[in-house]
């Protein structure tokens, strides 16, 4: 091996400290884009590895290799859980990967993106057509408000709801609360459910627990399930779901629709259900852990 090898990195990298002791770095291609928003420092790159990346304050948001996994898999499972799913509100999601998605869903009449920051919408139509292009759909309505002021506003009103949101810091937190998703409750039809990005299960396991038993005070259906995203620290990433009536667990493969997915599947529906025992270990019931 040669000396430093793995420390003198030749050209321009972008890196993201994941955690205080442990960072990500990419050889950059180009800068692409940076600017200030009203709300963060938006950076689009493009990436030997991973190709285009968005981040928002130096955070990896999306990038063209790895997006659709992290896609797919927010909204697929809630939307083939809920049998008719009709009106599906997404909060956060500028990017447009998540409604990019839903469209797919034929049963699928309105998509409302609610996105704080209208720079990122902006941005991601410029340099990631790719993951932004269903954003011009009939069906869709994008508004740029606060996602936790337009769950209070509605009350049984959508079908499903996808929180496609950055990291619980800054004005992201308010989405991971306990109020919050008593609003959400509010703002689903009778039978409706709701998912949300939910971090690392290496790095976030008591995050994770807070947010699994918060919503599990809320809805009477409370699951976590799990996909591998190269670009989030740790690679594999959690989901957390609330339903008022729908079991994902319950769904018959068979049932589900082949879309044109590439990690998304009728199988891969039921496996992502399957937590490996250190993550039933971060949700089990107090008294029954090591
Ligand atoms: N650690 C980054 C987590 C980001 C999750 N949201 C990504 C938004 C992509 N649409």
């Amino acid at each position: 091996m040669e000396a430093g090898r793995y420390v003198f990195m030749q050209g321009i990298w972008v890196t993201e400290l994941q955690t205080p002791s442990l960072a990500l770095s990419c050889r950059v291609k180009k800068t692409l884009h940076w600017e200030k928003t009203p709300y963060q420092e938006l950076s689009i790159v493009d990436t030997e590895a991973f190709g285009r990346m968005l981040l928002l304050d130096d955070v990896i948001q999306t990038t063209v290799k790895d997006e659709f996994v992290y896609h797919e898999m927010i909204a697929h499972v809630p939307l083939n859980t809920h049998p008719h799913p009709r009106e599906v509100l997404v909060i956060g999601g500028g990017d447009g990967g998540a409604i990019r998605e839903i469209i797919k869903h034929a049963s699928v009449t309105r998509a409302v993106l609610v996105e704080i920051d209208a720079r990122v919408v902006a941005a991601a139509r410029e340099y990631l057509p790719e993951i932004a292009c269903g954003l011009d759909d009939a069906r869709v309505e994008i508004r740029f408000e606060d996602g936790i002021d337009h769950v209070r506003r509605f009350e049984s009103q959508y079908d499903v709801i996808i929180v496609d949101s950055t990291d619980p810091v800054g004005p992201a937190a308010g989405l991971f609360t306990r109020e919050f998703y008593q609003n959400v409750f509010k703002a689903l039809k009778p039978d409706g459910l709701f998912v949300a990005q939910t971090e690392s299960p290496f790095f976030n396991g008591e995050f994770i627990r807070r947010v699994y038993y918060d919503i599990a005070s809320v809805f009477p259906i409370a699951r976590i399930y799990l996909a591998t995203i190269p670009t989030y620290p740790g690679g594999l990433w959690t989901f957390s779901l609330g339903s008022k009536e729908y079991d994902p667990l319950a769904v018959d493969p068979a049932r589900i629709p082949r879309l044109p997915t590439r990690y998304y599947s009728p199988e891969m529906h039921r496996a992502a259900f399957i937590l490996p025992p250190f993550v039933e270990e971060i949700i089990k019931p107090e008294e029954e852990r090591d």
